[in-house]
């Protein structure tokens, strides 16, 4: 690591990203893939040096800024978070398209963003505001029932939206911001059986989203949802890649038409805007507009006699 490390931290409809603009690890110039590969093996301090307290919090997400292997492309992204590293991050992408803004690297109009799982199109609409044309997404299986200890059974789909969803159309209690702390022990209930039950992603991934829906509480919304992620925060934004989740599901079923407007209602009141084409294959091609406000810029200093400059672990 070098230093200074420079970053700027913003957020997406309430859910935060720290976008680390210089100082990171040299990753080399493989695909976004093997670099968020290497990342995850040989870098994990850095990772944990960025988001974790003393520096940063639980609840960040992280976003390394990477020289694109397309120089067409505006720039490369690999997400993390106090866990680990995530595939795809749709409120972080729309942060990322305002801190480019910020930062005068790219002005209103079409652009294309490499990830670890994909291309991502992004349209910068103001300063404030951006599109993102996710990653292909799709449901794998519908209406999984999950046995879960002294509850009754929960059911729901699994879908890729970037990351893997558990999707429960009927969350357990009732979606409330004042109730977060319950909703997150449900989740991790559903989560660690779905573990213990062998219910996975395609290809054996694990499912590391859980997603609850209820009824919405702003006027013109379809929804709201509760989204626990990896690490055990929960997103106050609808959640990007949860979002296109959903949408994946809305169109097997036949609920939401190619080009229809979906209003992903969060727990803390903000709101996504989605729609989707098809792809082919079943799969979607989701979209989604949110807006993200810069919050601070400046650099990390990691003290080298600090006893906490690698973060404060609470998941080794
Ligand atoms: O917006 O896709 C998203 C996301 C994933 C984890 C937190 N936010």
């Amino acid at each position: 690591m070098q230093n200074p490390v420079t970053f700027v931290d913003s957020h997406t409809e309430g859910e935060p990203t720290r976008v680390i603009i210089e100082g990171g690890p040299d990753l080399g110039n493989g695909s976004l893939r093997e670099r968020r590969d290497l990342f995850a093996a040989s870098f994990d301090s850095f990772r944990r040096m960025c988001i974790l307290e003393p520096h940063g919090s639980d609840d960040l997400v992280g976003a390394l800024l990477c020289k694109p292997v397309d120089p067409g492309c505006a720039a490369g992204v690999i997400f993390f978070n106090n866990e680990g590293v995530l595939g795809m991050c749709g409120h972080g992408t729309i942060g990322l398209a305002v801190t480019l803004a910020h930062l005068g690297r790219i002005g209103t109009g079409q652009h294309r963003i490499e990830t670890p799982v994909g291309l991502v199109g992004v349209e910068l609409i103001s300063p404030t505001e951006a599109s993102i044309e996710n990653v292909a997404s799709y449901r794998y299986r519908k209406g999984v029932a999950v046995e879960r200890p002294d509850r009754d059974p929960i059911r729901g789909d699994v879908a890729w939206g970037g990351n893997w969803f558990f999707l429960a159309e009927q969350g357990p209690i009732a979606l409330e911001l004042h109730r977060v702390e319950e909703l997150l022990v449900e989740a991790r209930i559903v989560k660690e059986a779905l573990r213990k039950a062998g219910i996975t992603g395609k290809d054996g991934a694990e499912i590391d989203h859980i997603e609850f829906f209820g009824r919405p509480g702003l006027p013109g919304a379809n929804s709201r949802n509760f989204v626990y992620c990896p690490g055990g925060a929960y997103d106050r934004s609808p959640c990007g890649t949860g979002v296109s989740a959903k949408l994946a599901c809305l169109a097997e079923d036949g609920r939401l038409q190619e080009g229809e407007i979906w209003i992903q209602e969060s727990i803390i009141g903000s709101h996504f805007e989605a729609s989707y084409r098809r792809d082919g294959d079943g799969r979607i091609i989701p979209k989604i507009k949110g807006r993200a406000y810069i919050c601070s810029e400046g650099r990390l200093i990691f003290h080298p006699d600090d006893p906490f400059r690698n973060g404060i672990a609470k998941h080794p």
